[in-house]
């Protein structure tokens, strides 16, 4: 079996408290949603800054911009030590951005989580150096069925020791209709040998057929957060004249010793 029983004891969002984070990293509940994250100029000095920035490109049928980097493209053939080469320069891309704009989304999102946790949150970062965090996406035409789950993603990284993993985004420019995202509670669990990193994008519809799933609104000012071992989708829509569906996010980890770390 590629994914385990659903694990859900209820559905729908649910604010930001301790419990919550604990009972989301524990899949026990679907959505966390944390609206007027940012306020309705925050959002549009945002997507003005984000627009002009270093915006790359995703080889995937759905066109998908990106600034900042995702730890996830070296997951296969790449030395660990290209990866931490790599950091500096997307966190100058991401600086830039913020720079330009009223408000840092990534600092806020990280103050909002220490308020209700316990533990240490922060950047995560091991023996060769820092990861990156918060990468921006453009994702109007929507993103295919995947999981992340660091785990199996990324075994060989300090990241990859984590009990539960979570994606946080914030929305600053949604679709006039569409984009919502929808999470299968299908937690993923492929047999894989050890070494063996596993396809986790454009997965197979069986390995959710029949899951509880929640469906939320990318809506401009929130923050939504979702345990992203459930598989889960973008669908495409119709962006508003000009427009896209802009986001910034990490994943959140717990580490063995209960301390949140972040990275994209
Ligand atoms: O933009 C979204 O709604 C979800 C993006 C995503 O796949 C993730 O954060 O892991
Ligand atoms: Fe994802």
């Amino acid at each position: 079996m590629a994914s385990t029983a659903p694990t859900w004891t209820t559905e729908g969002e649910h604010g930001l408290t301790q419990d919550n984070l604990r009972l989301l990293l524990d899949n026990r509940i679907a959505v966390i949603r944390i609206p007027g994250f940012a306020t309705l100029a925050e959002c549009k000095s945002f997507t003005e800054a984000a627009r002009t920035g270093n915006i790359k490109y995703y080889s995937v049928a759905k066109r998908i911009g990106y600034i900042g980097m995702a730890q996830f493209e070296y997951r296969w053939g790449r030395q660990k030590e290209d990866f931490f080469a790599a950091v500096p320069q997307a966190d100058r891309d991401l600086v830039d951005v913020v720079q330009r704009c009223t408000f840092d989304p990534l600092q806020r999102l990280i103050d909002r989580l220490q308020a209700v946790w316990p533990n240490p949150v922060h950047v995560a970062r091991e023996d060769l150096g820092s990861y990156y965090a918060g990468i921006i996406r453009f994702a109007g035409e929507g993103v295919d069925l995947h999981v992340d789950w660091a785990p199996v993603n990324s075994p060989h990284y300090a990241i990859g020791r984590i009990d539960g993993q979570l994606g946080w985004n914030f929305f600053a420019e949604e679709l006039q209709s569409g984009g919502e995202t929808t999470v299968h509670n299908a937690p993923w669990d492929p047999e894989v040998d050890e070494e063996e990193i596993p396809q986790s994008y454009g997965l197979s519809r069986e390995l959710v057929e029949g899951a509880p799933k929640a469906v939320y609104k990318a809506s401009a000012g929130d923050v939504v957060i979702f345990n992203t071992r459930n598989p889960h989708e973008i669908a495409g829509g119709t962006p508003q004249p000009g427009g896209s569906r802009i986001s910034i996010g990490s994943f959140v980890g717990r580490m063995p010793d209960g301390e949140l770390v972040l990275w994209s």
